[in-house]
């Protein structure tokens, strides 16, 4: 990943924005490749201090779940979170030191994504990916549907919280123009790409067609990625859960039904942003109603049941 990574300087850091050259390298890398690592783009206090924070809610969600079930809320902290497959997914609420305008509208990024999908771009939610031991080698996919269009509708940034390494899972990209793959041709050879925690034996076997290589990534560096990107996530065989934050950003008039603001949000916490940050949120329905209807509205549409290979499908980002 050396060549798709850039290292960002002390100047850049305490300016607040990439040099000119450094800003169109890294919009064509994203252009082509699909994906890029910034190294050292956040201080390694903020990232300290939010992952303490989320070791505090992921004990909650580890307490607090009840079953299977998807959209369960932790008893203390309230996140929505669900596991499967070793993988838990949990919904911070946006409260310090979540909802950091370094996190979450850093102003070495949103030029970028200002630039790529448009200068009223906005957060579709903010979650997190754990692994511990016991995942699988997940099949190659694309998500959100964002693969295969003219021009780029989403990008997720992932913060890691802990050194994510070789051993303990971490994520496995195809950056070689995966991201455009259009969806019409790989439907004519019954090539699916939505295919996340199941086995795809056809996808699998055409991937290796191309290189992949398995990013490895410090607390302080991030990983920018177009969701339509090939990519997938690998085992963690160590004791330790690994953790990323999964930010998603997207397009405005672009949409998907995976994630939610309101799992993140309601009205007081949004109005308590910083305003950088609020302003990602401008168009969610915060209402109370809402977000109840959110959670209740996904229960019934994506129940769980282990085995049948469509509704592995319907986890898919
Ligand atoms: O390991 C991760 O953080 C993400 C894995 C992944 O690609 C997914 O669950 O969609």
């Amino acid at each position: 990943m050396e060549g798709l990574t850039l290292t960002v300087s002390d100047e850049e850091r305490v300016a607040g924005r990439l040099r000119p050259e450094q800003h169109s390298r890294a919009a064509l890398l994203l252009h082509t490749a699909g994906c890029l690592v910034l190294r050292n783009l956040l201080p390694p206090e903020v990232v300290a201090r939010t992952g303490t924070a989320f070791q505090r809610i992921f004990a909650d969600c580890v307490r607090s779940k009840q079953g299977d079930s998807w959209y369960q809320v932790s008893a203390q902290e309230r996140a929505v979170f669900w596991e499967r497959a070793a993988r838990w997914r949990i919904f911070p609420k946006l409260r310090p030191p979540f909802d950091s305008e370094m996190l979450l509208a850093n102003p070495l990024i949103t030029p970028l994504l200002e630039e790529l999908i448009g200068k009223d771009f906005f957060c579709k939610f903010v979650s997190s990916d754990s692994c511990i031991r016991g995942s699988m080698l997940q099949a190659p996919h694309r998500e959100l549907s964002a693969a295969g269009v003219a021009e780029p509708c989403a990008y997720i940034l992932n913060v890691p919280l802990t050194p994510c390494g070789l051993d303990n899972g971490p994520l496995e990209v195809w950056p070689t123009g995966t991201h455009l793959w259009q969806p019409a041709m790989l439907a004519r050879y019954g090539l699916s790409d939505d295919m996340q925690d199941g086995a795809n034996p056809v996808m699998e076997a055409f991937a290796r067609h191309f290189p992949s290589t398995r990013i490895v990534l410090e607390p302080g560096s991030v990983l920018i990625r177009d969701p339509g990107m090939l990519h997938r996530g690998t085992p963690n065989q160590t004791d330790e859960p690994r953790t990323m934050l999964t930010i998603c950003y997207l397009r405005r008039g672009h949409s998907h039904d995976y994630g939610d603001a309101r799992f993140n949000l309601d009205e007081s916490l949004r109005d308590a942003l910083p305003s950088a940050v609020r302003r990602l949120f401008a168009g969610a329905d915060l209402r109370p109603a809402a977000a109840a209807e959110a959670v209740s509205r996904r229960r019934r549409r994506w129940p769980w049941r282990p085995g049948l290979p469509h509704q592995a499908r319907t986890d898919s980002k």
